[in-house]
């Protein structure tokens, strides 16, 4: 088949290259232009694991532009952001991918909405759009939408054998897209109609982000009764049926924290999944009070914050709790210096490590890098003015950074915390 992808960001484009790899003729579409032109270089725009041998394997049925062609296949895998004034999608890239494609819109072509979207959307958005090609939805053409489940930083690997779900206008449009990403998925395609579909995505990131708030709620009222958290849900998890996760200085990136608002903008029963937003987003402000006890008394403290991605061993600091935990304690007059090795661009400058740790009180571990844990305690101690750690990740190794002559306090642990 002749495929269109539109918007080729960290899910089209390894999508584009997977049905290219797999035979099919693939036209990736942005309006980026540098991105297109990076990509007719031959360059990758990101990095991902694989994502290189993938496009030198889909090289000879791929190719870039910035103008939609006639094809038998259009897949939207634009950005869907948050808009934070009203707590609702901002659907106008999908609106404009829908309003590219409707005049190249020809009897029996696939169209496939992979962006996460409010419910409904797929019906209420896209249709009309598409119809004004003369066209009926669901009689002259197929329309799906088929969510990503993919994780960065094993994308490729979890687009192919992770199972799909796919939410068809009617059965016949399902029908039609689970024979076409047949020529990659591996896992099982289960199919339903697009509005579950749609719905599906976001429970599953909601499921998330309401069992991250709970533990983070738990986080501190464990420090209330002088008892770790970490020890707590360890034990609690040998339960067969109990799987807490992990808390932390907050949730980030444009998934998990933007994904249950989608879920209650229309509804008036979202009371539980808008309280767990709410707890993750005071997890910084939690974080810096507990950083703020620890300096008490030391003048015009400096703060070395470890970690500015949004979660550990990528590189994206899309909607990254440490931007939130960096400007509220600026706010409180500490002086801030960020070290993290991955992050390429950030608001803040990135230092080197020891420019970062030099004269500093204070490292906080904002974000679970793996590279954070075979640092040397020693070393960086020698450059700092006072050797206070806190680890919001419980990432480190403790007792070497307490050998290293350095007071450590752990995110929920009311009962190690010297
Ligand atoms: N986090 C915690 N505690 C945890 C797990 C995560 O504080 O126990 C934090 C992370 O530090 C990070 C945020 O939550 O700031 C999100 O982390 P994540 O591991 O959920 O990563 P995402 O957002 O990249 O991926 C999620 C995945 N969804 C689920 O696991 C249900 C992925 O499968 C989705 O495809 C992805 O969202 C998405 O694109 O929707």
């Amino acid at each position: 088949m002749k495929i269109s992808v539109l918007g080729l960001g960290y899910i089209g484009l390894p999508t584009a290259l997977l049905f290219a790899a797999s035979g099919h003729e693939v036209v990736g579409v942005d309006i980026d232009k540098r991105k297109v032109e990076l990509l007719n270089s031959g360059k990758l725009p990101f990095q991902e694991p694989g994502l290189e041998e993938l496009f030198e394997k889909a090289k000879n049925n791929f190719r870039v532009s910035t103008e939609v062609e006639e094809s038998d296949v259009f897949l939207i895998a634009v950005p869907t952001p948050l808009d934070f004034h009203t707590k609702a999608a901002d659907l106008k890239y999908v609106k404009s991918a829908a309003e590219m494609i409707w005049s190249h819109l020809r009897k029996d072509n696939l169209v496939i909405l992979e962006s996460t979207v409010p419910p409904k959307t797929t019906e209420r958005l896209l249709i009309p759009i598409l119809e004004k090609s003369g066209l009926k939805a669901g009689i002259d053409f197929y329309l799906v939408h088929c969510p990503e489940r993919a994780i960065p930083g094993k994308t490729i690997h979890e687009m192919v054998h992770n199972d799909r779900i796919i939410g068809g206008i009617t059965p016949e449009s399902a029908q039609r897209a689970k024979e076409l990403y047949s020529s990659f998925v591996k896992g099982e395609i289960y199919l339903t109609d697009a509005t579950t579909a749609e719905f599906v995505k976001l429970i599953e990131n909601t499921y998330r982000d309401v069992n991250i708030a709970l533990v983070n709620e738990l986080a501190k009222i464990a420090e209330e009764y002088g008892i770790n958290i970490w020890e707590a849900i360890e034990l609690a998890n040998k339960h067969p049926r109990v799987n807490f996760h992990k808390p932390g200085p907050g949730v980030g990136g444009h998934c998990i924290a933007i994904d249950p608002w989608f879920v209650i903008q229309d509804s008036s029963e979202g009371k539980i999944i808008a309280l767990a937003r709410h707890v993750n987003d005071t997890m910084p402000n939690y974080t810096l009070r507990k950083v703020r006890e620890m300096l008490n008394g030391i003048k015009n403290p400096t703060i070395t914050v470890f970690g500015v991605a949004y979660k550990g061993n990528v590189d994206d600091a899309r909607e990254t709790p440490a931007l939130r935990f960096i400007k509220l304690a600026e706010n409180e007059g500490f002086n801030i210096k960020v070290y993290d090795p991955i992050v390429k661009d950030f608001e803040y400058p990135i230092l080197s490590l020891e420019d970062a740790v030099k004269n500093s009180d204070c490292i906080v571990v904002i974000t679970d890098h793996d590279v954070f844990k075979f640092l040397d305690p020693n070393e960086i101690g020698k450059f700092m003015r006072n050797r206070c750690v806190f680890d919001a990740r419980n990432i480190l190794d403790h007792e070497k950074w307490k050998k290293a002559g350095f007071r450590v306090r752990v995110l929920g642990d009311g009962k190690n915390n010297i």
